[in-house]
C-alpha cells in the first residue's frame, strides 16, 4: 500500500493472499452494465447512491468556493440565481478569489525538460505530492477544449447506444462502471467511457454509426490529443528517470521504449446531482499506470489526499499529472502514487478527460537499480500481473508485490 495513504479514508483493505493464481477479474465482462438515468432523479438520491458518512465530501475546506459550491440551503440557491451566478462549483470569479486553494505544485514546462530547474521541479512534485499541474505543456488549448466537447457528446448518446458500446470481456474499451466499483458498497454518481488509443477510429465509428461528422470530430480530436500526450508523458517520465540517476537510453534498452507504452483515454462524466454532499462521483483510488494526465476543464471536483482531502482548483488550459502505481513501484517508492477521488456538482455536469500511460502489458518490471539505495521493495511484475492483483486486492496490490 502506498505509504502516503496509510491512514487515509478509503475502501476496506483487502488482505493480500497467500496463494498466488489471480483470476482475470479486472478485465471482466461488463455485460450487466446498464446506463443509469441520472437525469430522472429529482429531490432525494436513490439509496444505492448514498455513501456512508465517513466517505462523503467533507466540509473542512477553508472558507470559499467549496463551501459555496456544495451549499444546499435554498436561500443561497435563490441568491445565486438572482446574481446570475454560474451554475457550477466554481464560477470564474470564485475561482480567481480562491486560486490559493490550489495547493498542488505547478510546473511550468516552457523551458522544456532539458532545463535542470524544470526537471527538479517535476521530481520534487512527484516525491512530495505525486500530483502536479503542468502549464505551457505544448498541448494546444484548442485540442483540450475539443476533447472536452467530444467527450460531452459521447455521454449524450442514448442509453441504448451506450449499452451497445459497453465494455466487453477482455477489453478495457467501452462504457462501464468504474473498475473500482466492486470494492465499495455504494454506487458512484458517474459514468465512464474508456478507449484504447490504438483503436480510437474503430470505437468512434461504433459510437456514431449514423453521424459521420461526430465520428470525424471524435477521431481527429482524440488522435491528435493522444499524439501530444504520448510526447508529453514520455518527456515527463524521462525527467523522472533522470531524477533517479537513470540514463534514459539505457533504461529503454533494458526495459521499454518510453514512446512504445500503450495508452488509453478514460472519460468521466459526472451528471448534476440533487444531493452532492451525500455521494461521491469517483471513489478514492490510485491509478494503475506509470503516469496519468488529467484535464478537468474549468470545473472543480478532483480531490487529492494529503493528510486530508484537498480540492484541486482548475487552472485554465493546464493539465494535472498523477504518478501511477507502477511508477511508484519501479522507483522503489521514491515517487508517490496519490490517492484521489472526484466529487459532484449540484447543478452543472462535470467531465474529466484522463490519459492513462501504463508500461507495455507483459514486460517484466522491477525497481530500477539506480534508484535503489536500500534493497528492492517489490518483486518483479508486469502491468498485467499488477492490474489483475489490483482487480482482486485493490489497495492491497502494493502489499501483494512487496518483498517480505
Ligand atoms: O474526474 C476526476 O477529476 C478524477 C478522475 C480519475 O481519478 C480517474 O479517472 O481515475
Amino acid at each position: 500500500m502506498s505509504p502516503s495513504v496509510v491512514s487515509s479514508p478509503g475502501p476496506q483493505q483487502v488482505e493480500s493472499p497467500e496463494q498466488s493464481p489471480v483470476p482475470d477479474v479486472y478485465l471482466r465482462s461488463e455485460q450487466d452494465y446498464r446506463p443509469y438515468p441520472f437525469e430522472q432523479v429529482r429531490g432525494s438520491l436513490p439509496e444505492a447512491y448514498v455513501w456512508p458518512e465517513e466517505l462523503r465530501p467533507t466540509r473542512s475546506y477553508e472558507e470559499g468556493v467549496a463551501e459555496n459550491a456544495w451549499e444546499e440551503e435554498e436561500e443561497e440557491e435563490e441568491e445565486e440565481q438572482a446574481e446570475g451566478a454560474e451554475e457550477a462549483i466554481g464560477s470564474s470569479k470564485e475561482k480567481e478569489e480562491e486560486s490559493d486553494m490550489m495547493n498542488i505544485p505547478v510546473v511550468d514546462l516552457s523551458e522544456g525538460v532539458e532545463s535542470e530547474a524544470v526537471r527538479t521541479a517535476i521530481v520534487t512534485a512527484c516525491q512530495e505530492w505525486g500530483v502536479f499541474y503542468v502549464a505551457n505543456h505544448g498541448v494546444p488549448a484548442q485540442v483540450l477544449q475539443r476533447a472536452h466537447r467530444a467527450a460531452s457528446r459521447v455521454f449524450r448518446l442514448s442509453p441504448d447506444a451506450k449499452a451497445a458500446n459497453a465494455r466487453r470481456a477482455g477489453s478495457l474499451s467501452g462504457f462501464g462502471k468504474p473498475h473500482i466499483s466492486k470494492f465499495y458498497d455504494s454506487l458512484m454518481w458517474s459514468e465512464g467511457f474508456t478507449v484504447a488509443c490504438d483503436s480510437i477510429a474503430t470505437l468512434s465509428r461504433r459510437l456514431f454509426p449514423a453521424d459521420p461528422a461526430a465520428h470525424l470530430y471524435f477521431t481527429s480530436t482524440f488522435e491528435e490529443y493522444a499524439g501530444a500526450l504520448r510526447e508529453l508523458s514520455s518527456k515527463i517520465l524521462g525527467a523522472l528517470l533522470l531524477g533517479l540517476n537513470v540514463d534514459v537510453k539505457r533504461f529503454e534498452s533494458t526495459h521499454f521504449e518510453l514512446r512504445d507504452c500503450p495508452s488509453y483515454f478514460h472519460l468521466n462524466y459526472y451528471p448534476p446531482c440533487p444531493q452532492p454532499m451525500m455521494t461521491i462521483g469517483l471513489a478514492p483510488h490510485t491509478d494503475s499506470t506509470l503516469l496519468t494526465i488529467l484535464y478537468q476543464g474549468d470545473d472543480f471536483g478532483l480531490e487529492t489526499w494529503k493528510g486530508q482531502w484537498k480540492l484541486v482548483a482548475p487552472i485554465k488550459d493546464s493539465l494535472i499529472v498523477h504518478v501511477g502505481d507502477l511508477l511508484q513501484i519501479i522507483s522503489n517508492d521514491k515517487y508517490k502514487s496519490p490517492l484521489h477521488r472526484a466529487l459532484v456538482n449540484k447543478r452543472k455536469e462535470r467531465l474529466s478527460v484522463v490519459y492513462l500511460y501504463p508500461p507495455p502489458a507483459t514486460k517484466t518490471l522491477y525497481p530500477i537499480e539506480e534508484g535503489i539505495d536500500s534493497g528492492s521493495l517489490y518483486k518483479p511484475l508486469s502491468w498485467l500481473d499488477y492490474v489483475q492483483a489490483k482487480g482482486k486486492y485493490f489497495m492491497g496490490a502494493f502489499e501483494y508485490f512487496k518483498n517480505k
